[in-house]
C-alpha cells in the first residue's frame, strides 16, 4: 500500500464549520455541527463529490482531523492532482455530548444503538444542511435529489465510525455508492458479529443490497485495518465471508477491478493516525 508522507502544500483547503438542528436522545431538538473540509479554489459554480467521514468510539466532529494528517492528504492529493477534488464533512454521530458517557470503556449495545440511529440524521439533517450550502451533485435536497447523485458519494469511518459505514451500507445504500470501513466490522447482527457470526453477516450484507434495489454494479467498497489493530480479529474474518459471495462481493486485490478490497497495514494498531493511510492508498480510486 501507499503510505503518506506529509509535505507542506502552497495551497490548502479549508475547515468551515456547518451547524443544523438535530434531536437529541430524548428527541428533543438540539444543535449539532459538522466540520466540512472545502479544497482549496473551491468554487461554487461546479459540482463536487464528497465523502462523509465519521469519528470512533467517544470522538466528534474534530477527532479526524486533531488525531491523524488527513487533511494534509487532501491538500496534497488535490495538489498534485492525484484526485479530483472533492468536499469532505466530518459529523458526529451521538445525539448526547459525548462527555456524558460512560468513561469506563465503551458500552457496545449504547455505540452501537448511536451510530444505526444517526443513519436518520445523515439522510434527514446531514446531508441536507451540508449540500444545502455546497455545491455537490445533488440537484434538489430531496430523497430523489439524493439518489440521483448517489454515485458522486462516499460514507467511511474509524472504529465505531466503521461500524455506521456498514449502517450505511445496509440502509442508506440510495444516498452513497462508495464505502470505506476502516477498522470496524459490521453489527448488523450483533457486536463484534463479524467475527462471531461472520457468515450470517455476510450473508445478510448480500441480502441488503437486493433488498434496498440494487445489484452488484452499484456500489464500492474499500475496507481496511491494521495487523496489530483491536479490529481486525473482527473485521477479517466478515471480508472472508463476504469474499465467498463473489456474486456479489467481487474482491479484487487489483483497486481498478472488482467492487471490493481489503487491505491490512503491517505493524499498525487501532488509531486515526494509522487508518488514515488506507485514505490515502485509496483516494485515487474512490471517485472514478
Ligand atoms: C471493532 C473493534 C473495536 C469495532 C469497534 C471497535 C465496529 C471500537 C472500539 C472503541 O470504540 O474503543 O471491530 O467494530
Amino acid at each position: 500500500m501507499k503510505l503518506h508522507c506529509w509535505k507542506d502544500i502552497d495551497y490548502r483547503g479549508t475547515v468551515v464549520r456547518v451547524d443544523y438542528e438535530a434531536l437529541d436522545i430524548k428527541g428533543m431538538p438540539w444543535m449539532k455541527y459538522a466540520n466540512v473540509y472545502l479544497p482549496y479554489g473551491y468554487d461554487e459554480t461546479k459540482s463536487y463529490n464528497i465523502l462523509y467521514l465519521i469519528h470512533g468510539g467517544g470522538g466528534n466532529p474534530d477527532a479526524w482531523l486533531d488525531c491523524s494528517q488527513i487533511k494534509n492528504v487532501f491538500d496534497q492529493a488535490f495538489y498534485e492532482k492525484i484526485a479530483e477534488p472533492f468536499i469532505v464533512v466530518f459529523p458526529c454521530f451521538y445525539n448526547l455530548i459525548p462527555s456524558t458517557r460512560k468513561v469506563e470503556g465503551v458500552d457496545a449495545y449504547f455505540e452501537g444503538s448511536q451510530v444505526l440511529g444517526f443513519q436518520k440524521e445523515l439522510r434527514e439533517k446531514v446531508l441536507p444542511a451540508v449540500e444545502g450550502r455546497f455545491h455537490t451533485w445533488a440537484r434538489s435536497l430531496t430523497p430523489e435529489g439524493f439518489k440521483a447523485s448517489r454515485t458522486h458519494r462516499a460514507i467511511g469511518g474509524f472504529s465505531m465510525g466503521s461500524c455506521a459505514t456498514w449502517y450505511a451500507f445496509q440502509c442508506n445504500l440510495d444516498l452513497f455508492s462508495i464505502f470505506l470501513p476502516l477498522s470496524g466490522d459490521s453489527w448488523i447482527v450483533e457486536p463484534r458479529g463479524g467475527k462471531d457470526d461472520a457468515e450470517r453477516t455476510a450473508a445478510l450484507l448480500a441480502e441488503k443490497v437486493k433488498e434496498q434495489g440494487y445489484t452488484k454494479d452499484d456500489f464500492s467498497i474499500f475496507a481496511a485495518t491494521g495487523r496489530e489493530d483491536i479490529a481486525w480479529e473482527n473485521l477479517t474474518p466478515q471480508i472472508e465471508a463476504m469474499k465467498a459471495i463473489p456474486e456479489m462481493f467481487d474482491y479484487s486485490e487489483d483497486l481498478s477491478k472488482g467492487n471490493f478490497h481489503y487491505v491490512v497495514k503491517e505493524n499498525a494498531v487501532h488509531a486515526y493516525e494509522e487508518v488514515y493511510h488506507h485514505i490515502w492508498n485509496y483516494i485515487d480510486r474512490l471517485f472514478v
